[in-house]
């Protein structure tokens, strides 16, 4: 089947990319523009209705099979970005019989069934095209590019040489199996253990980059929680009122902090209240602060007790601050830190400080690591295996070592199981 669809941006634009990939590809652009255009070389040429009236005049490309994104013969027509231009080509392709609309994520589909890809590296492309800041930028790459099934063939390479050596030994019976190769296997397997081990732990970082970093605001009412989230978005979101109890709703700004993307969430001050909005609102600040890889407790430096009746979690993650220092201090806390949102005390030191949370909380460090949850899966359920390996049998430990050696291969090898590649695959736009 030959599909199609609009590559670039819906709505006007410079210029926008149509794709074409399947068998008739080539004759589509025969048959669009009569001409026969060289395997990858731009074309410039008018093109045309099936019945020569032309549409547009733009640059014409055609990749032969193999050679194209997809392994499909492919061809792309770079066009005006009108809307009108777009349709009307969009609606000529329709009419070519063999021709029919890409579905999302088909083109990449394609590109993985002929081998492009493997798994990973679909899932790091639809990762690199959802990136908005320049770390998802650098992790989605790493996946593309596929960084990560170097170091799984090494882990298999080393795998399949302790395999070897229990192999080896179940030729002997139980008391005359030689130490050495038992010792042997058991070191190899130590080793692989320890080095999965630790790729394991690149996944909270990198899913944390991936995901975001979420950083919620905390404490009695009046304490300035509304003022903080204006202040560090740098606009007026929220309503500051000198009224205890304004804020119910969460608010929320996403902010890009050199590259990590961060949402500040403003919430309900926290304190028993008889009038139920604010009892709801209290319920969903407490909500959202299980969520929350950063809780920025604010308290109000003018009462006797700042957090009121708040328990305070004081996981190294999480940030004490009091607020209102250009009021008399009436209490005896010691927070982290102590600002005025009013006259601008210490909130560079206020930023410092987040920013220290925020990169303690996502290694931008380059390297390998996991960014897929599919991934991850498969890395858990092999260090559960390794970790719980019975070397008194023997034949056991084989099993178990190919049990790994399945978990690992399954990462990135081929499947047509069409529900894994469908939540795979619908995660892309059409056209990609
Ligand atoms: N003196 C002083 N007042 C402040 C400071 N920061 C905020 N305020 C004032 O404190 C009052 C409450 O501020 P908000 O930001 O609305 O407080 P909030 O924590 O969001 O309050 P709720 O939404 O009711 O929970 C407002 O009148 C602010 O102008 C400060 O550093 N010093
Ligand atoms: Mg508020």
């Amino acid at each position: 089947m030959t599909i199609f669809a609009l590559s670039t941006v819906e709505g006007q634009s410079g210029i926008a990319i149509i794709r074409v990939s399947g068998p008739l590809s080539k004759k589509t652009l025969e048959h669009l523009t009569g001409k026969k255009p060289k395997p990858r070389l731009t074309t410039l040429t008018k093109i045309k209705t099936l019945d020569k009236k032309i549409i547009d005049e733009g640059l014409i490309v055609y990749f032969p099979k193999k050679q194209s994104f997809t392994g499909e013969e492919v061809a792309e027509f770079h066009i005006h970005g009108s809307t009108a231009i777009i349709d009307k080509l969009l609606k000529e392709l329709g009419k070519i019989k063999g021709l029919r609309p890409a579905k999302q994520g088909e083109f990449t589909k394609q590109a993985y069934l002929n081998g492009k890809m493997n798994l990973l590296q679909v899932e790091g492309l639809s990762s690199l095209i959802q990136a908005e800041t320049d770390a998802q930028r650098k992790i989605a790459l790493e996946a593309y590019l596929d960084q990560n099934s170097k170091i799984h063939f090494i882990w298999l390479q080393e795998l399949k040489r302790a395999l070897a050596y229990i192999e080896s030994s179940i030729d002997f019976s139980d008391e005359d199996i030689p130490e050495s190769l038992l010792s042997t296997a058991k070191k190899q397997i130590k080793k692989i253990t320890a080095k999965i081990k630790k790729h394991e732990k690149t996944f909270e970082d990198k899913k944390r980059i991936k995901d975001g970093i979420k950083i919620v605001i905390l404490g009695i009412p009046n304490s300035g929680k509304s003022t903080l989230i204006n202040y560090l978005s740098g606009k007026k979101i929220a309503i500051v009122s000198k009224k205890a109890g304004t804020t119910r709703d969460i608010l929320n700004q996403k902010l890009n902090i050199k590259g990590i993307p961060v949402t500040f969430y403003d919430t309900a001050g926290l304190r028993r209240s008889k009038n139920d909005i604010e009892a709801e609102g209290n319920k969903r600040a407490e909500k959202i602060a299980k969520k929350a890889d950063i809780k920025l407790y604010l308290g109000s430096n003018n009462i006797k007790k700042p957090f009121g009746n708040i328990v305070i979690d004081k996981s190294k993650n999480n940030l004490v601050v009091i607020n209102k220092s250009d009021l008399k201090k009436k209490h005896n806390e010691k927070p982290n830190l102590t600002i005025s949102l009013k006259n601008n005390k210490s909130l560079d030191v206020l930023w410092k400080k987040i920013n220290q949370k925020i990169k303690s909380l996502s290694n931008t460090s380059s390297g390998p690591s996991i960014t897929s949850e599919r991934e991850y899966t498969h890395i858990v359920k092999s260090i559960e295996i390794l970790e719980n390996i019975n070397f008194n049998d023997v034949s056991l430990t084989a099993e178990d070592i190919r049990a790994v050696i399945n978990e690992i291969s399954e990462i990135t090898k081929k499947t047509d199981n069409e529900d894994i590649l469908d939540i795979i695959f619908n995660e892309f736009c059409i056209g990609k």
